[in-house]
């Protein structure tokens, strides 16, 4: 099946299936640069055989990973902008033209959501902040960085992370920029819950009831921080809002290798141990204080009305 696509789809497809590209934003943005460069991959006879191939390569895309709700949905925006040139009655040339743009376009708005979540967020960090964050999360990192770079003496937090350590990129970024960051075991998030004023997450998708679907371990530490009176901020593009779940579907958890959580070789002399790797967990809306996304400010009971706007349901 995937002889037919090109060596950057397939490359690409890849990337996000060995998470070389990770975070939900960033594999959006790569499955919809990989679609734009395989408009122009072969010489289509017409838009219906350009749109048939173009389906193809993004179901393929899309069964790169199961989770990041961002993924369908920056690969929708594709595919919708088939459907709307050939309903316009767009040549093929001109239609491809306007495919490109319109990927193009998907690929700068989710860059610009990034740094408005960034810009509203920070408005919810005070001087003086503890921040506890958890694995790598280029909006809740944001947040963060648009706090600091408003002269907001501020401290870090960042869980490693296990079982992919993701928390370092997270740590080794912050420290980089100027950033006063401490690495901590996901396991010590208890103890330094005391210390911390707000914590500050990404997500991988939303549910329409406002539940956040984040890496795996997220549902601890909002639960920690529900315990302590601590506030939860997810940081989060309103493209990760998933539409099934308005449907009543469940969102797929994704299950990866238990060579992530211990060495084949240890498990092969321990044969009887069963293994789960699930890479995301949800947290419940009551443990979420707010969701900031490039639209503004919602409690996570507020979704469902900033879903319903954006679908035009309302
Ligand atoms: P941004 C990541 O998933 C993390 O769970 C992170 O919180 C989330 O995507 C959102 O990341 P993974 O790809 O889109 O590491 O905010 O499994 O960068």
């Amino acid at each position: 099946m995937s002889e037919e696509f090109s060596p950057k789809l397939k490359q690409t497809f890849e990337d996000i299936r060995t998470m070389k590209v990770r975070g939900a934003g960033r594999i959006a943005r790569a499955a919809v640069s990989a679609l734009k460069d395989e408009v122009y991959y072969v010489s289509d006879s017409s838009p219906e055989e350009f749109y048939k191939r173009m389906q193809a390569a993004a179901n393929y895309l899309k069964s790169s990973r199961p989770t990041a709700v961002s993924l369908p949905n920056g690969i929708n925006t594709v595919i919708k902008s088939i459907q709307k040139g050939i309903a316009q009655g767009l040549d093929l040339k001109s239609l491809k033209e306007y495919v490109a743009k319109e990927a193009d376009v998907f690929i700068q708005k989710s860059i610009e959501a990034q740094k408005k979540i960034g810009e509203i967020g920070a408005k919810r960090i005070v001087n003086g902040d503890t921040v506890l964050t958890h694995c790598n999360s280029q909006s809740a990192i944001s947040v963060i960085e648009t706090a600091f770079k408003e002269g907001k003496q501020i401290k870090i937090f960042a869980t490693e992370t296990r079982p992919r350590f993701q928390g370092r990129l997270t740590a080794a970024y912050l420290a980089d920029h100027g950033i006063e960051v401490t690495l901590i075991p996901d396991t010590a998030a208890r103890l330094y819950m005391r210390k911390v004023d707000k914590v500050v997450v990404g997500a991988d998708a939303i549910a329409v009831n406002g539940a956040v679907v984040n890496k795996i371990g997220t549902s601890q530490i909002a639960a920690l921080a529900f315990e302590s009176r601590t506030r939860v901020m997810v940081a989060a593009e309103t493209y990760k809002i998933s539409p099934q779940t308005y449907w009543g579907e469940l969102i797929e958890i994704e299950m990866r290798s238990p060579y992530e959580v211990a060495p084949k070789s240890w498990l092969d002399r321990h044969p009887r141990i069963k293994v789960m790797n699930p890479a995301f967990d949800v947290t419940p809306p009551q443990y979420i204080d707010f969701i900031v996304t490039e639209k503004g400010i919602y409690p996570p009971q507020g979704i469902i009305m900033l879903f319903k706007e954006l679908y035009e349901l309302a």
